[in-house]
Protein backbone atom coordinates (compact mmCIF):
# COMPACT_ATOMS: atom_id res chain seq x y z
CA UNK A 1 0.00 0.00 0.00
CA UNK A 2 1.21 3.13 -0.87
CA UNK A 3 0.83 6.33 1.24
CA UNK A 4 -1.96 7.52 -0.98
CA UNK A 5 -3.48 4.41 -0.47
CA UNK A 6 -3.36 4.79 3.47
CA UNK A 7 -4.50 8.48 2.97
CA UNK A 8 -7.62 7.24 0.81
CA UNK A 9 -8.19 4.57 3.55
CA UNK A 10 -8.31 7.16 6.07
CA UNK A 11 -10.58 9.46 4.45
CA UNK A 12 -12.68 6.78 3.92
CA UNK A 13 -12.77 6.24 7.69
CA UNK A 14 -12.01 1.97 6.25
CA UNK A 15 -8.48 2.79 8.14
CA UNK A 16 -8.02 0.28 11.63
CA UNK A 17 -6.85 2.33 14.30
CA UNK A 18 -4.58 0.87 16.98
CA UNK A 19 -4.16 2.79 20.37
CA UNK A 20 -1.31 1.87 22.59
CA UNK A 21 -2.17 2.91 26.46
CA UNK A 22 -5.93 3.42 27.39
CA UNK A 23 -5.26 6.03 30.09
CA UNK A 24 -6.69 9.44 30.31
CA UNK A 25 -5.17 10.23 27.08
CA UNK A 26 -5.66 6.94 25.25
CA UNK A 27 -9.06 5.92 26.47
CA UNK A 28 -11.44 9.03 25.30
CA UNK A 29 -9.14 9.12 22.16
CA UNK A 30 -9.89 5.51 21.37
CA UNK A 31 -14.01 6.71 22.09
CA UNK A 32 -13.79 9.31 19.52
CA UNK A 33 -12.25 7.83 16.74
CA UNK A 34 -14.88 4.82 17.04
CA UNK A 35 -17.09 7.39 17.48
CA UNK A 36 -16.30 9.30 13.75
CA UNK A 37 -16.45 5.67 12.59
CA UNK A 38 -13.52 3.99 12.79
CA UNK A 39 -12.45 0.41 13.89
CA UNK A 40 -10.29 0.78 16.65
CA UNK A 41 -8.23 -1.76 18.39
CA UNK A 42 -7.01 -0.55 21.96
CA UNK A 43 -4.35 -2.47 23.95
CA UNK A 44 -3.31 -1.81 27.57
CA UNK A 45 -1.02 -3.82 29.65
CA UNK A 46 -3.79 -3.76 32.61
CA UNK A 47 -5.72 -7.25 32.72
CA UNK A 48 -8.77 -5.92 34.62
CA UNK A 49 -8.32 -2.53 32.47
CA UNK A 50 -9.25 -3.61 29.25
CA UNK A 51 -12.21 -6.10 31.17
CA UNK A 52 -13.79 -3.17 32.12
CA UNK A 53 -13.55 -1.33 28.88
CA UNK A 54 -14.62 -4.24 26.83
CA UNK A 55 -18.04 -4.38 29.25
CA UNK A 56 -18.52 -0.84 28.34
CA UNK A 57 -17.44 0.43 31.99
CA UNK A 58 -14.80 3.70 32.22
CA UNK A 59 -11.78 2.72 34.44
CA UNK A 60 -11.23 6.60 34.41
CA UNK A 61 -12.39 8.33 37.85
CA UNK A 62 -14.06 11.72 38.35
CA UNK A 63 -16.54 13.89 36.77
CA UNK A 64 -16.08 13.01 32.83
CA UNK A 65 -18.71 14.36 30.90
CA UNK A 66 -20.22 11.84 28.50
CA UNK A 67 -17.27 9.43 28.29
CA UNK A 68 -18.72 6.71 30.28
CA UNK A 69 -21.97 7.11 27.78
CA UNK A 70 -19.71 7.16 24.79
CA UNK A 71 -17.60 3.98 25.26
CA UNK A 72 -20.50 2.08 26.46
CA UNK A 73 -21.94 2.55 23.14
CA UNK A 74 -18.65 2.63 21.17
CA UNK A 75 -18.36 -0.99 22.50
CA UNK A 76 -21.68 -2.41 22.33
CA UNK A 77 -21.22 -0.94 18.86
CA UNK A 78 -18.56 -3.29 17.98
CA UNK A 79 -16.11 -0.43 16.71
CA UNK A 80 -13.77 -0.48 19.69
CA UNK A 81 -12.14 -3.29 21.45
CA UNK A 82 -9.61 -3.56 23.50
CA UNK A 83 -6.66 -6.20 24.33
CA UNK A 84 -3.89 -7.08 25.99
CA UNK A 85 -2.37 -8.57 22.95
CA UNK A 86 -0.17 -6.60 20.43
CA UNK A 87 -1.01 -9.28 17.82
CA UNK A 88 -4.55 -7.34 17.35
CA UNK A 89 -1.94 -4.36 15.77
CA UNK A 90 -1.39 -6.69 12.94
CA UNK A 91 -4.22 -4.93 11.00
CA UNK A 92 -3.54 -1.56 12.09
CA UNK A 93 -3.33 1.04 9.77
CA UNK A 94 -2.68 3.96 12.36
CA UNK A 95 -1.47 3.37 15.66
CA UNK A 96 -1.55 6.20 18.27
CA UNK A 97 0.93 5.62 21.19
CA UNK A 98 -0.12 7.11 24.50
CA UNK A 99 1.39 5.73 27.17
CA UNK A 100 3.16 7.49 30.39
CA UNK A 101 6.63 9.47 29.98
CA UNK A 102 7.52 10.09 33.01
CA UNK A 103 10.93 11.98 34.51
CA UNK A 104 12.59 10.25 37.50
CA UNK A 105 13.96 11.96 40.81
CA UNK A 106 16.55 13.30 38.88
CA UNK A 107 14.63 14.58 36.21
CA UNK A 108 15.31 12.48 33.41
CA UNK A 109 13.42 11.43 31.03
CA UNK A 110 11.97 8.09 31.59
CA UNK A 111 11.02 6.49 28.52
CA UNK A 112 10.69 2.76 29.31
CA UNK A 113 7.34 2.62 28.74
CA UNK A 114 7.32 4.33 25.40
CA UNK A 115 10.37 2.29 23.96
CA UNK A 116 8.40 -1.08 25.14
CA UNK A 117 5.54 0.34 23.31
CA UNK A 118 7.29 1.06 19.84
CA UNK A 119 9.11 -2.11 20.12
CA UNK A 120 6.48 -4.45 20.52
CA UNK A 121 4.10 -2.66 17.73
CA UNK A 122 7.46 -2.74 15.29
CA UNK A 123 7.29 -6.33 16.44
CA UNK A 124 3.64 -6.68 14.47
CA UNK A 125 2.78 -3.70 12.30
CA UNK A 126 2.61 -4.32 8.53
CA UNK A 127 3.98 -2.43 5.22
CA UNK A 128 2.62 1.19 5.37
CA UNK A 129 2.03 2.15 9.28
CA UNK A 130 1.05 5.51 10.37
CA UNK A 131 2.02 5.93 14.18
CA UNK A 132 1.53 8.85 16.01
CA UNK A 133 2.95 9.86 19.40
CA UNK A 134 0.13 11.41 21.23
CA UNK A 135 2.27 11.21 24.53
CA UNK A 136 4.73 14.35 25.65
CA UNK A 137 8.36 13.65 24.46
CA UNK A 138 11.61 15.65 25.25
CA UNK A 139 12.37 17.69 21.65
CA UNK A 140 14.55 15.15 19.76
CA UNK A 141 12.77 12.16 21.40
CA UNK A 142 10.81 11.10 17.70
CA UNK A 143 14.41 11.66 15.83
CA UNK A 144 16.92 10.09 17.56
CA UNK A 145 14.82 7.39 19.86
CA UNK A 146 11.56 6.12 18.42
CA UNK A 147 12.52 6.40 14.48
CA UNK A 148 15.46 4.22 14.97
CA UNK A 149 14.02 2.29 17.43
CA UNK A 150 10.55 1.29 14.92
CA UNK A 151 13.06 1.01 12.05
CA UNK A 152 15.44 -1.85 13.67
CA UNK A 153 12.64 -3.50 15.03
CA UNK A 154 10.18 -3.81 12.40
CA UNK A 155 12.80 -3.86 9.74
CA UNK A 156 11.14 -0.90 7.72
CA UNK A 157 12.35 2.20 6.38
CA UNK A 158 10.91 5.47 7.95
CA UNK A 159 8.93 6.91 5.24
CA UNK A 160 9.00 3.90 2.91
CA UNK A 161 7.89 0.76 5.03
CA UNK A 162 6.34 2.89 7.99
CA UNK A 163 5.19 7.12 8.37
CA UNK A 164 5.57 8.45 11.76
CA UNK A 165 4.12 11.80 13.62
CA UNK A 166 3.32 13.24 17.09
CA UNK A 167 0.58 14.62 17.72
CA UNK A 168 0.69 15.75 21.03
CA UNK A 169 -2.10 15.35 23.39
CA UNK A 170 -3.81 18.12 25.05
CA UNK A 171 -5.79 16.88 27.67
CA UNK A 172 -7.32 18.02 30.88
CA UNK A 173 -8.95 15.58 33.43
CA UNK A 174 -12.71 16.81 34.13
CA UNK A 175 -12.52 18.38 30.03
CA UNK A 176 -10.68 14.79 28.82
CA UNK A 177 -13.73 15.11 25.78
CA UNK A 178 -14.29 18.26 25.59
CA UNK A 179 -10.41 19.05 24.67
CA UNK A 180 -10.18 16.32 22.16
CA UNK A 181 -13.38 17.32 20.57
CA UNK A 182 -12.29 21.34 20.45
CA UNK A 183 -8.91 22.14 21.05
CA UNK A 184 -6.25 22.74 18.05
CA UNK A 185 -3.46 20.39 17.83
CA UNK A 186 -0.10 20.19 16.83
CA UNK A 187 0.52 17.34 13.74
CA UNK A 188 3.82 16.96 13.58
CA UNK A 189 5.04 14.54 10.47
CA UNK A 190 8.43 12.80 9.24
CA UNK A 191 7.64 14.41 5.83
CA UNK A 192 5.08 17.24 4.63
CA UNK A 193 2.91 14.60 3.11
CA UNK A 194 3.00 12.55 6.58
CA UNK A 195 1.49 15.70 8.67
CA UNK A 196 -1.27 16.51 6.09
CA UNK A 197 -2.02 12.85 6.51
CA UNK A 198 -2.20 13.49 10.38
CA UNK A 199 -4.30 16.54 9.70
CA UNK A 200 -6.90 14.49 7.91
CA UNK A 201 -6.83 12.15 10.45
CA UNK A 202 -7.59 14.31 13.27
CA UNK A 203 -10.35 16.39 11.37
CA UNK A 204 -12.31 13.32 11.63
CA UNK A 205 -12.40 13.95 15.46
CA UNK A 206 -11.76 17.57 16.15
CA UNK A 207 -13.37 21.12 15.23
CA UNK A 208 -10.17 22.50 16.38
CA UNK A 209 -7.23 24.14 14.12
CA UNK A 210 -5.15 21.40 13.00
CA UNK A 211 -1.17 23.10 12.30
CA UNK A 212 0.74 20.67 9.98
CA UNK A 213 4.76 20.67 11.52
CA UNK A 214 7.61 18.65 11.53
CA UNK A 215 8.24 16.30 14.63
CA UNK A 216 10.48 18.68 16.42
CA UNK A 217 8.41 21.76 16.14
CA UNK A 218 5.92 19.23 17.72
CA UNK A 219 7.81 18.47 20.29
CA UNK A 220 8.79 21.96 21.28
CA UNK A 221 5.89 23.18 21.39
CA UNK A 222 4.01 21.18 23.60
CA UNK A 223 6.62 20.83 26.22
CA UNK A 224 7.02 24.60 26.01
CA UNK A 225 3.35 25.43 26.47
CA UNK A 226 3.45 23.52 29.56
CA UNK A 227 6.58 25.26 30.74
CA UNK A 228 5.75 28.41 29.96
CA UNK A 229 2.61 27.76 32.50
CA UNK A 230 4.67 26.34 35.07
CA UNK A 231 7.03 29.61 35.13
CA UNK A 232 4.06 31.47 34.98
CA UNK A 233 2.77 30.30 38.29
CA UNK A 234 5.97 30.28 39.66
CA UNK A 235 6.61 33.85 39.06
CA UNK A 236 2.90 34.24 41.10
CA UNK A 237 3.51 32.08 43.47
CA UNK A 238 7.45 34.30 44.26
CA UNK A 239 5.21 37.41 44.28
CA UNK A 240 2.88 36.20 46.62
CA UNK A 241 5.73 35.20 48.92
CA UNK A 242 6.80 39.02 48.37
CA UNK A 243 3.71 40.00 49.47
CA UNK A 244 3.07 37.91 52.64
CA UNK A 245 6.95 39.58 53.51
CA UNK A 246 5.94 43.53 52.94
CA UNK A 247 2.32 42.98 54.45
CA UNK A 248 0.25 43.05 50.84
CA UNK A 249 -2.14 40.92 49.35
CA UNK A 250 -1.27 39.20 45.89
CA UNK A 251 -4.68 38.48 44.74
CA UNK A 252 -5.71 42.29 44.99
CA UNK A 253 -2.18 43.03 43.54
CA UNK A 254 -2.99 40.35 40.89
CA UNK A 255 -6.00 41.45 39.85
CA UNK A 256 -4.98 45.15 39.49
CA UNK A 257 -1.81 43.75 37.45
CA UNK A 258 -3.91 41.84 35.03
CA UNK A 259 -6.17 45.14 34.04
CA UNK A 260 -2.48 46.19 32.46
CA UNK A 261 -2.77 45.82 28.70
CA UNK A 262 -0.48 42.96 27.99
CA UNK A 263 -0.49 41.28 32.00
CA UNK A 264 -1.98 37.90 33.02
CA UNK A 265 -0.66 36.82 36.19
CA UNK A 266 -1.99 33.40 36.99
CA UNK A 267 -2.54 32.39 40.52
CA UNK A 268 -0.08 31.70 43.23
CA UNK A 269 -1.50 28.57 45.62
CA UNK A 270 -0.06 25.46 47.43
CA UNK A 271 1.90 24.07 44.78
CA UNK A 272 1.76 22.83 41.34
CA UNK A 273 0.32 19.05 40.66
CA UNK A 274 -0.88 16.99 37.24
CA UNK A 275 0.89 14.55 35.02
CA UNK A 276 1.83 17.71 33.14
CA UNK A 277 3.56 20.66 34.67
CA UNK A 278 5.76 19.18 37.08
CA UNK A 279 7.40 17.27 34.40
CA UNK A 280 7.12 18.67 30.92
CA UNK A 281 9.44 21.55 31.98
CA UNK A 282 12.51 18.58 32.80
CA UNK A 283 11.11 17.05 28.90
CA UNK A 284 11.98 20.29 27.37
CA UNK A 285 15.61 20.76 28.67
CA UNK A 286 16.50 17.01 28.64
CA UNK A 287 18.32 17.36 25.38
CA UNK A 288 19.52 21.13 25.39
CA UNK A 289 22.87 20.89 25.30
CA UNK A 290 25.70 23.53 24.07
CA UNK A 291 27.88 24.74 26.80
CA UNK A 292 24.73 26.85 28.42
CA UNK A 293 22.28 25.64 31.38
CA UNK A 294 19.04 26.75 31.69
CA UNK A 295 18.58 28.39 34.91
CA UNK A 296 14.59 30.05 34.98
CA UNK A 297 13.05 26.59 33.84
CA UNK A 298 14.78 25.11 36.93
CA UNK A 299 14.15 28.04 39.32
CA UNK A 300 10.52 27.86 38.56
CA UNK A 301 10.03 24.25 39.25
CA UNK A 302 12.00 24.76 42.55
CA UNK A 303 9.48 27.47 43.37
CA UNK A 304 6.85 25.86 42.64
CA UNK A 305 8.13 22.58 44.45
CA UNK A 306 8.54 24.56 47.15
CA UNK A 307 5.27 25.59 48.20
CA UNK A 308 3.59 22.96 49.87
CA UNK A 309 6.80 23.25 52.59
CA UNK A 310 5.18 26.86 52.70
CA UNK A 311 2.11 26.09 53.28
CA UNK A 312 3.38 24.22 56.39
CA UNK A 313 4.88 27.04 57.78
CA UNK A 314 2.02 28.82 57.52
CA UNK A 315 0.27 26.35 59.98
CA UNK A 316 3.01 26.34 61.68
CA UNK A 317 2.55 30.42 62.30
CA UNK A 318 -1.00 30.33 62.33
CA UNK A 319 -1.19 27.22 65.44
CA UNK A 320 1.68 29.48 67.21
CA UNK A 321 -0.97 32.36 67.94
CA UNK A 322 -2.70 29.56 69.81
CA UNK A 323 0.77 28.74 71.57
CA UNK A 324 -0.07 25.14 69.19
CA UNK A 325 2.53 23.31 67.55
CA UNK A 326 2.38 20.94 64.35
CA UNK A 327 3.61 18.06 67.04
CA UNK A 328 0.12 17.00 68.87
CA UNK A 329 -2.02 19.54 67.02
CA UNK A 330 -5.22 18.12 64.36
CA UNK A 331 -4.70 19.52 60.82
CA UNK A 332 -7.84 19.24 58.37
CA UNK A 333 -6.77 19.37 54.90
CA UNK A 334 -9.85 20.14 52.78
CA UNK A 335 -9.09 19.18 49.20
CA UNK A 336 -6.19 16.31 48.23
CA UNK A 337 -6.49 16.41 44.47
CA UNK A 338 -4.55 18.32 42.48
CA UNK A 339 -7.13 20.34 40.80
CA UNK A 340 -10.70 21.32 41.78
CA UNK A 341 -13.49 19.09 41.27
CA UNK A 342 -11.68 15.83 39.49
CA UNK A 343 -10.34 12.69 41.32
CA UNK A 344 -7.05 12.69 40.26
CA UNK A 345 -4.20 12.99 42.73
CA UNK A 346 -0.87 12.50 40.63
CA UNK A 347 1.94 14.84 42.03
CA UNK A 348 -0.97 16.43 44.22
CA UNK A 349 0.76 19.04 46.44
CA UNK A 350 -1.37 18.62 49.08
CA UNK A 351 -0.03 14.85 49.26
CA UNK A 352 3.30 16.46 50.18
CA UNK A 353 1.81 19.03 52.94
CA UNK A 354 0.29 15.67 54.38
CA UNK A 355 3.24 14.29 54.61
CA UNK A 356 5.13 16.85 56.26
CA UNK A 357 2.40 17.49 58.65
CA UNK A 358 2.64 14.27 59.53
CA UNK A 359 6.40 14.02 59.57
CA UNK A 360 6.10 17.24 62.28
CA UNK A 361 3.74 14.68 64.47
CA UNK A 362 0.32 16.22 63.12
CA UNK A 363 -2.54 14.29 63.10
CA UNK A 364 -3.86 15.50 59.54
CA UNK A 365 -7.53 14.64 58.20
CA UNK A 366 -7.84 14.43 54.70
CA UNK A 367 -11.30 15.46 53.05
CA UNK A 368 -11.86 15.20 49.40
CA UNK A 369 -15.12 15.11 47.62
CA UNK A 370 -14.13 13.43 44.97
CA UNK A 371 -11.38 11.09 46.29
CA UNK A 372 -12.27 7.91 47.74
CA UNK A 373 -11.24 6.94 51.09
CA UNK A 374 -11.05 10.93 52.89
CA UNK A 375 -13.77 11.92 55.74
CA UNK A 376 -17.21 12.04 54.38
CA UNK A 377 -18.08 15.58 55.33
CA UNK A 378 -16.80 18.62 55.87
CA UNK A 379 -18.13 19.00 59.14
CA UNK A 380 -17.29 15.39 60.47
CA UNK A 381 -13.80 16.10 59.06
CA UNK A 382 -12.90 19.76 61.17
CA UNK A 383 -14.25 18.04 64.30
CA UNK A 384 -11.82 18.61 67.22
CA UNK A 385 -9.32 20.41 64.24
CA UNK A 386 -6.91 22.77 65.18
CA UNK A 387 -5.93 24.05 61.60
CA UNK A 388 -8.18 24.00 58.52
CA UNK A 389 -6.38 23.93 55.46
CA UNK A 390 -8.16 24.67 52.15
CA UNK A 391 -6.12 23.39 49.78
CA UNK A 392 -8.26 23.04 46.41
CA UNK A 393 -11.11 25.22 45.53
CA UNK A 394 -13.60 22.30 45.08
CA UNK A 395 -16.93 23.86 44.37
CA UNK A 396 -18.78 22.18 47.59
CA UNK A 397 -16.19 24.81 50.09
CA UNK A 398 -17.59 27.88 48.20
CA UNK A 399 -20.74 26.67 50.11
CA UNK A 400 -19.45 26.02 53.26
CA UNK A 401 -20.63 27.93 56.84
CA UNK A 402 -17.88 28.89 58.44
CA UNK A 403 -19.91 30.59 62.03
CA UNK A 404 -21.17 27.07 62.40
CA UNK A 405 -17.51 25.26 61.73
CA UNK A 406 -15.75 27.65 64.39
CA UNK A 407 -18.38 25.67 66.93
CA UNK A 408 -16.80 21.89 65.54
CA UNK A 409 -13.20 23.14 65.67
CA UNK A 410 -10.84 22.79 69.13
CA UNK A 411 -8.93 25.72 67.65
CA UNK A 412 -10.57 27.98 65.19
CA UNK A 413 -7.53 28.51 62.89
CA UNK A 414 -7.73 28.68 59.52
CA UNK A 415 -5.19 28.20 55.95
CA UNK A 416 -6.29 29.33 52.44
CA UNK A 417 -3.59 28.74 49.87
CA UNK A 418 -6.11 29.43 46.91
CA UNK A 419 -8.16 32.48 47.86
CA UNK A 420 -11.71 30.92 47.79
CA UNK A 421 -13.03 32.02 50.36
CA UNK A 422 -11.59 35.31 51.23
CA UNK A 423 -10.40 36.52 54.55
CA UNK A 424 -13.54 38.69 55.73
CA UNK A 425 -15.67 35.61 56.05
CA UNK A 426 -13.52 33.26 57.91
CA UNK A 427 -12.45 35.88 60.47
CA UNK A 428 -15.80 37.34 61.18
CA UNK A 429 -16.44 33.75 62.13
CA UNK A 430 -13.67 33.86 64.62
CA UNK A 431 -11.00 32.44 62.89
CA UNK A 432 -7.33 32.82 63.24
CA UNK A 433 -6.72 33.39 58.91
CA UNK A 434 -3.17 32.95 57.43
CA UNK A 435 -2.93 32.84 53.61
CA UNK A 436 -0.60 31.95 50.82
CA UNK A 437 0.32 36.10 49.30
CA UNK A 438 -1.71 37.68 52.06
CA UNK A 439 0.70 38.95 55.44
CA UNK A 440 -0.39 38.24 59.73
CA UNK A 441 -4.17 37.97 60.03
CA UNK A 442 -4.97 38.77 56.35
CA UNK A 443 -7.46 41.19 57.42
CA UNK A 444 -8.13 43.06 54.27
CA UNK A 445 -10.76 43.98 51.68
CA UNK A 446 -12.19 40.43 50.10
N1 LIG B 1 -2.13 26.03 39.18
C1 LIG B 1 -1.75 27.11 39.96
N2 LIG B 1 -1.98 28.37 39.52
C2 LIG B 1 -2.58 28.60 38.31
C3 LIG B 1 -2.95 27.49 37.51
C4 LIG B 1 -2.71 26.21 37.97
O1 LIG B 1 -1.21 26.94 41.06
O2 LIG B 1 -2.78 29.76 37.95
C5 LIG B 1 -1.84 24.68 39.65
C6 LIG B 1 -3.11 23.84 39.80
O3 LIG B 1 -3.63 23.97 41.10
C7 LIG B 1 -2.58 22.42 39.54
C8 LIG B 1 -1.43 22.64 38.59
O4 LIG B 1 -1.07 24.01 38.68
O5 LIG B 1 -2.12 21.84 40.75
C9 LIG B 1 -1.76 22.30 37.15
O6 LIG B 1 -2.94 22.99 36.82
P1 LIG B 1 -3.39 23.16 35.26
O7 LIG B 1 -4.57 24.11 35.27
O8 LIG B 1 -2.24 23.52 34.43
O9 LIG B 1 -4.00 21.74 34.89
P2 LIG B 1 -3.25 20.53 34.18
O10 LIG B 1 -2.03 20.10 34.86
O11 LIG B 1 -4.29 19.49 33.93
O12 LIG B 1 -2.78 21.22 32.82
C10 LIG B 1 -3.37 20.86 31.64
C11 LIG B 1 -2.32 21.13 30.62
N3 LIG B 1 -2.81 20.59 29.41
C12 LIG B 1 -2.04 19.68 28.77
O13 LIG B 1 -0.95 19.36 29.14
C13 LIG B 1 -2.63 19.07 27.58
C14 LIG B 1 -2.07 22.62 30.48
O14 LIG B 1 -1.25 22.84 29.33
C15 LIG B 1 -3.35 23.37 30.26
O15 LIG B 1 -3.06 24.77 30.25
C16 LIG B 1 -4.31 23.07 31.39
O16 LIG B 1 -4.54 21.64 31.39
C17 LIG B 1 -5.60 23.78 31.08
O17 LIG B 1 -5.67 24.96 31.47
O18 LIG B 1 -6.42 23.20 30.39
Amino acid sequence: MTVSQLRARIDSREAVIGVIGLGYVGLPLACVFADAGFRVVGIDIHTERVALINAGNSPIEGREPDLAELLMRVTRGGRLRASRDYESLREADVTLIAVETPVGEDHSPHFHALTAACSALAGVMKDNTLVIIESTVAPLTIDRLVGPLLEQVSGLRLNEGFYLGHCPERVMPGRLLANLRHLSRVCGGSSPETAAMIVALYRAITTGELDPTDCLTAELVKTTENTYRDVNIAFANEVALICESVGGDVWRVRDLVNKSPGRNMLMPGGGVGGHCLPKDPWLLVANARGGFATQLIAAARRVNDGMPNHVVELVRDVLAQSDRTLDGSRVTLLGYSYLPNVADLRNSPSIEVVAQLRRHGADVVIHDPYVGGSTASVDSAVRGSDCIVLMVAHDEYAAVDWSALSHVVRTPAFVDTRNIVGPSAVISAGFLYRSVGRAGSGASAD
